[in-house]
Parts: structure tokens; sequence; C-alpha cells
């Protein structure tokens, strides 16, 4: 058998960002009318216009913002740049009445419907996966203290290298990726492993603005997760481990106190952590 030796692309991961934002279905509930077109993309253009007066923006840096804006869509790279930079003000803006669990952003590597693995508790991973394993459990609530008896986890994160099965190369298509039920108790139990902090290509347009800014491109270690129930508001949530050195500047700026997890040390192998979930009601 011959290796499939790809490496990891900026292209390629943007190009599947890409195609998963299209078939997310996300775009049909788009509705614009035209006094909110106006008003937000006259407040856009607006904004750019007052930053080239304000800087005296030369005709040398305005072509080098067109040539980038064109490569970021050649690299397929507008969903990590939109997630990266803008998401977590839009996540602040839907969640800012919720009373129950703070969320953070979704990012640009969600797939929806990963299975449910059989036993209901081991996360996908390949036979030799790296990495320190990590029992991740708690319970889902409601803001009244009910539990959720029907509520559903999906959990999806990077490896212990930091790649994202269906968006890095050479990874099986769920790795690490799953979908879990809570039992009559609401509770949980999830058997992973621990990710690696997590760095934005540095090969692609977005790479290219952070090298020449002289910023960094990492992420602090994270989970993804979206917690549902019916009657609830969907979570959607990353949870962080205590001490990673980008906890402090994540370059999404999606880490909050609320969502750093408590590491201990397992009665087996690797650490353990509990994490309750409390949901809002539908308004
Ligand atoms: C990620 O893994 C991520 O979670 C976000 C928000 C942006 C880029 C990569
Ligand atoms: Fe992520």
């Amino acid at each position: 058998m011959t290796q499939d030796t790809t490496e990891a692309s900026a292209a390629a991961s943007g190009a599947s960002a890409t195609d998963t934002f299209r078939r997310s279905g996300k775009l049909s509930k788009v509705e614009a009318s035209q006094e909110r077109v106006n008003e937000l993309a006259s407040a856009l253009v607006g904004a750019a216009n007052q930053i080239i007066l304000d800087k005296k923006v030369s005709y040398d840096e305005f072509n080098a913002l067109k040539a980038w804006l064109i490569k970021v869509g050649e690299d397929g790279e507008w969903p990590l740049f939109l997630d990266v930079w803008l998401e977590h003000s839009v996540e602040e803006v839907a969640t800012e009445h919720r009373e129950g669990n703070k969320g953070s952003i979704e990012g640009p590597y969600y797939v929806p419907e990963a299975p449910q693995p059989a036993d209901n508790r081991t996360m996908p991973t390949r036979d030799d996966e790296p990495g320190t394993p990590l029992l991740f459990q708690g319970q889902v609530r409601s803001t009244d203290g009910s539990v959720l008896p029907d509520a559903k986890v999906e959990l999806w994160q990077a490896d212990a290298e930091g790649f994202y099965s269906q968006f890095a190369p050479n990874l099986p298509e769920w790795n690490l990726r799953g979908t879990f039920t809570v039992d009559e108790q609401g509770n949980y139990a999830i058997d992973t492993i621990q990710p690696a902090p997590y760095q934005i290509p540095t090969d692609g347009a977005c790479g290219q603005l952070i090298a020449a800014a002289g910023w960094h491109a990492w992420r602090p270690a994270h989970l993804h997760l979206k917690v549902s129930a019916p009657g609830h508001e969907l979570l959607t949530a990353q949870l962080y481990f205590p001490g990673d050195e980008h906890n402090d500047d994540d370059i999404a700026s999606a880490v909050k106190p609320e969502l750093m997890l408590d590491i201990q040390p397992a009665e087996g192998q690797g650490n353990q952590t509990t994490y309750d979930f409390v949901l809002d009601p539908e308004r």
C-alpha cells in the first residue's frame, strides 16, 4: 500500500471549510430587508473609508489589500477569517440575554451529524491515537435546576497534534467527533484525549496577514461542544485547559473564565474533568 503523505495546507483546509459552510444550511435562514442591508453596508463602507482617511492609506496599501482579499477567497479562507476575527462579537450579541451557561464561537470546523459511538461513551480515535486520555463528564440542566434527560452533547476537537478530521489529511472521517446522549439524570461521560493547542494555517492568506502584522497564529487547546435539549436554546461552547499559554491571547478571542475546565488526575490513566451545562429555555 502506498502511504498517503499529503500534508496539511491552508488551501485544502480552507476549501473544506468553505464547502462545509455551503452545505450547512445556514444560508437558507438569511433574510435581510433593504433597510437592514442599507444600514449595515453603509456602516461598514463608512468605517472603512474613515480608516483610509484617518490613517492616510496609500495606493500601494490599497492594492496590497486588494491582492490580499483576492487571496483570502482563492485559499477558501473566508470562513476562517470571519470566525477567527469577527465571530466572537456575533456570539456576544446572540447570547447576551442568556442566564444559563456561557457559550463561545462555533468556528469553521463543526460538521453536523457526527455518529453516536456504540457505547455512547468513547470518542472515535485511531488505534494508535496519541494524547493524554481525558474522561470528560458532567450533567445537563435547565436554568431552573431541573435535569434534562433528553439532552444531547456533540463534541468535536483537534487531535494531540492540533488537527481536525475532515479539515486535515489522513484522518478517519469522524475521528474525534461524536454525538452522545445523557442518562435519566442528565449525566454524560465521554472518554477522549486532550487536544493540542491549535495553530491556524500559516501558509494561506490569514497566515500571511498574521506574519506581516507580527501577530501569532495560536488558539489555546479547546474542546468544542453543542449541547441541546427539547424546548431549550442550543448551546455552542468551547472549554479550555488551565495553564495553556494562549488562554490569555487566543487569536480568536473566544476564551471566557466560565469556560475553564478543572483538570484532575484520573483514577486510571490520564486526566478527568467534570463540567455541568445549564441551558436556557426557549424564549
Ligand atoms: C479553530 O479550531 C477554531 O476553533 C476557531 C474558532 C477558529 C479556527 C480554528
Ligand atoms: Fe477549534
